[in-house]
């Protein structure tokens, strides 16, 4: 029998029945919601929001955490798997999941009280309430321990002052995890839509990510109960933690994107006749495809064994750095590749490949750009901070 042209390692044996199930079920919800109207969403620049309710239907809001707040306690594997089937729609929609799930429901969870644990993650793993994570400032977003972000505290409230930039599902959010300096280190806030002095502005213009809202938010004297401080972290740790959550995440979601390409340039360049013969009958289109699925191949094993490191509690940030890196360029690199296999059809949204490529534009970047991660690898290789 023929090998899959996607999984060439059989990769897919080595998950569990429930994992499979996982995966399968995203499948279907990308294959069926996702893929019929994603081109036109990514042309209109518009976040599809009607999705969001089955989306959380399905249990794919904080997946990860448990039962008791109505999440779906899933492993760390069946979370990488549920990134890479919506990326393999679209890098927008996993984006959408990646900030509720990683970068707003897990803070409050592994930072926050019972009490902020019970009042929003239950309607966050509904779809009811949704969060977007500040952290990049514009002077700097490489280097957020340079943040001007602050709290000033004042009677039972803090007054927070400042502004965040790029920040994913900004105009969307009911509440925004926000990051600020105080005279106790870097803190955690939960900041909610309405709050005086508190306004969030989208980002217009962008060429990638266009299924995706980003928008700058800004604090203008927002005074903020101290019921809504996460108090159990203090530090640069506590949006690392959370970055190390989201970026595991985006280490599977390229797999689907690069998926999504290789699939598509097989179908067309078996179709398409140059010369008297299909373009997939040329030596050279057939070598950029092998590689292609040997970088894949690459990238599913390298998750896959992260993956498994998380769920035995073992995984290393710079682990999630190495991968996050590998991961993000071979799928620029395929989705590039691809779109050129496509001829003159590669440049329209009526094939996924341009869409993916300008899509992980903004994923190489965000999370920490590719310099950024290489610099991880290379202070544990050297035990030296080139930073
Ligand atoms: P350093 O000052 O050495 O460390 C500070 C403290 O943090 C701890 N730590 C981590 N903890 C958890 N996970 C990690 N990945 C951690 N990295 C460091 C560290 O142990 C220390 O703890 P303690 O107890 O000693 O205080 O910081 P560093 O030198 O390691 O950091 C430098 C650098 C450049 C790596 C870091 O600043 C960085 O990662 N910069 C990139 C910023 C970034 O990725 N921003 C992303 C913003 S969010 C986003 O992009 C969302 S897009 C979402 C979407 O749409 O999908
Ligand atoms: P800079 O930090 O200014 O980097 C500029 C260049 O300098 C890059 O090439 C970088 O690699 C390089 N560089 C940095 N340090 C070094 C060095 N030491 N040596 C050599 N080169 C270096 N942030 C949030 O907080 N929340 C979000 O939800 C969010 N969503 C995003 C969505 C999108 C679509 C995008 C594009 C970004 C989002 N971000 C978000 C911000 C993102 O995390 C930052 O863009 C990213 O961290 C890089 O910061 P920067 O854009 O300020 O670039």
């Amino acid at each position: 029998m023929a090998l899959n042209p996607v999984d060439l390692f059989d990769v897919r044996s080595l998950l569990t029945e429930e994992e499979r199930s996982v995966q399968d079920t995203v499948a279907r919800f990308t294959d069926e919601r996702v893929l019929p109207i994603i081109g036109d969403a990514f042309d209109e620049g518009r976040f599809p929001r009607e999705l969001v309710g089955e989306i959380a239907e399905m249990g794919l809001l904080g997946s990860s955490l448990p039962e008791e707040y109505g999440c779906a306690g899933l492993n760390s594997v069946s979370y990488g798997l549920i990134c890479q089937e919506l990326e393999r729609g679209d890098s927008g929609i996993r984006s959408f999941v990646s900030v509720q799930s990683s970068l707003c429901m897990y803070p409050i969870f592994a930072y926050g009280t019972e009490e902020q644990k019970q009042r929003w993650l239950p309607d966050m793993a509904a779809g009811k309430v949704i969060g977007c994570f500040g952290l990049t400032e514009a002077h700097g977003g490489s280097d957020p321990a340079t943040m001007k972000t602050h709290a000033r505290r004042d009677g039972d409230d803090w007054v927070l002052n400042g502004s965040k930039m790029w920040i994913t599902n900004g105009n969307l959010a009911d509440i925004a995890i926000v990051w600020a300096q105080t005279d106790d280190g870097i803190q955690g806030f939960v900041v909610e839509k309405g709050m005086a002095g508190f306004a969030a502005q989208e980002v217009k213009h962008k060429m990638s990510l266009r299924a995706s809202v980003t928008s700058a938010l800004f604090f203008d004297n927002v005074r903020v109960p101290e019921a809504n401080r996460l108090p159990n972290v203090k530090g640069l740790k506590g949006p690392l933690g959370c970055l190390t959550q989201a970026r595991y995440g985006i280490t599977w979601g390229p797999i689907g994107a690069a998926v999504a390409c290789l699939t598509e340039v097989l179908d067309y360049t078996k179709e398409r006749i140059l010369f008297g013969r299909p373009v997939a009958a040329t030596q050279s289109a057939q070598i950029k495809m092998a590689d292609m699925a040997r970088r894949i191949t690459n990238a599913q094993l390298l998750s896959l064994q992260l993956g498994r490191l998380k769920d035995a509690g073992t995984m290393k940030p710079q682990q999630v750095s190495l991968a996050k890196w590998n991961n993000c360029r071979m799928a620029i690199d395929i989705a590039r590749e691809c779109r050129d296999l496509l001829g003159g059809a590669g440049i329209t949204t009526e094939h996924a490949a341009i869409r993916h490529a300008l899509n992980m534009e903004s994923v190489i970047t965000y999370e920490g750009t590719e310099t950024v991660h290489q610099l991880v690898i290379g202070r544990e290789l050297t035990g030296i901070n080139a930073f």
